[in-house]
């Protein structure tokens, strides 16, 4: 059923790339649903207010994760696709693990619908995308326009997700926002959503979106990964250094300071050793501007497919 939906949306979208004036709720105006983040309870950070949430990391050993919800305001009642694209900067923070919407976020009553909610990793994106199966109907014969979610969807989320802390995060402000215009690469998919318009035809725009939610990370690392020497750079000496301390162990010598440990052991299986050295080479040679470690938690351009 997923397959079939992605194939369909795929198909939808590709037909509705030039399309006339959608339907709207406020005729005589260009309307736009809006998509709103909202931060969910958790034991182990505090929410400040409805876009800031705050996180301690003092003694942690391992990462942190916040629960994020998107909801969907929407009063048209005519969109038939709705794809989310969430972004944050740093890889400090990963965003993963979409939850299923329980239940599926449409009115099942009106409409046959499907719901396609794989999520794919790239550049630190989460990718969502909901349809209602209109390609299966004739929308004129239903009655009724589609609706997402009955009488608000403020009611429920449409997907919740994760943002996940490194416990190696230096302290500082982490933005989590829609991506609404391509940053990475000319593909980018972006967040979108797509009415059905009353002469069959189908629009796709950009809804409107809340504000970034700001993660603020306090008590978090004051050391840089990879940078063993410590002089502000993540390179081919710091490599150096690793192998040569290494090779010292092998003579019962301890050349390392504890910050130094943590610093060189930059996978985190609790050594310092040539694996370590040659992914300090390879972040070198592949990192740009703004790139960051720890790659023991994420790596750069995987996919995670659910
Ligand atoms: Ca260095
Ligand atoms: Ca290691």
């Amino acid at each position: 059923m997923k397959k079939l939906i992605s194939i369909l949306c795929a198909a939808l979208m590709t037909a509705a790339a030039v399309s006339p004036a959608y339907s709207t709720a406020e005729s005589g105006s260009t309307y736009l649903p809006t998509l709103n983040l909202k931060i969910e309870e958790g034991a182990d950070y505090t929410i400040t207010d409805s876009t800031h949430v705050e996180v301690d990391l003092s003694g942690r050993v391992t990462p942190v994760s916040v629960d994020i919800s998107v909801y969907l305001d929407d009063t048209s009642a005519s969109l038939c696709n709705v794809s989310p694209k969430l972004k944050c900067k740093d890889n400090h923070v990963r965003l993963s693990s979409p939850a299923d919407p329980e239940p599926c976020a449409f009115d099942s009553t009106a409409q046959p619908f499907g719901c396609y909610t794989s999520a794919a990793m790239k550049y630190n994106t989460l990718n969502v995308m909901y349809t209602t199966a209109v390609g299966m109907v004739d929308i004129s014969k239903a009655g009724k326009p589609l609706v997402w979610t009955g009488d608000t969807s403020d009611a429920y989320p449409l997907i919740t997700f994760k943002a996940t802390i490194s416990q190696f995060t230096p302290d500082g402000d982490y933005e989590i926002y829609f991506l609404t215009e391509k940053e990475d690469d000319p593909d980018q998919p972006i967040t979108q959503v797509t009415f059905y318009n009353e002469d069959g035809t189908r629009t796709i725009v950009t809804p409107n979106v809340s504000s970034p939610i700001t993660i603020s990370v306090k008590g978090g690392s004051d050391y840089t990964l990879g940078d063993v020497n410590s002089d502000g750079m993540v390179d081919s000496a710091d490599s150096s250094l690793i192998l040569y301390a290494n090779a010292q162990l092998a003579n019962g010598n301890d050349e390392f300071t504890a910050l130094q440990k943590l610093q060189a052991d930059v996978n985190g299986d609790g050594m310092y050793d040539s694996i370590d050295a040659s992914t300090i080479l390879i972040y070198n040679a592949q990192a740009t501007e703004g790139d960051i470690l720890p790659f023991y938690l994420w790596e750069r351009d995987f996919e995670l497919t659910k």
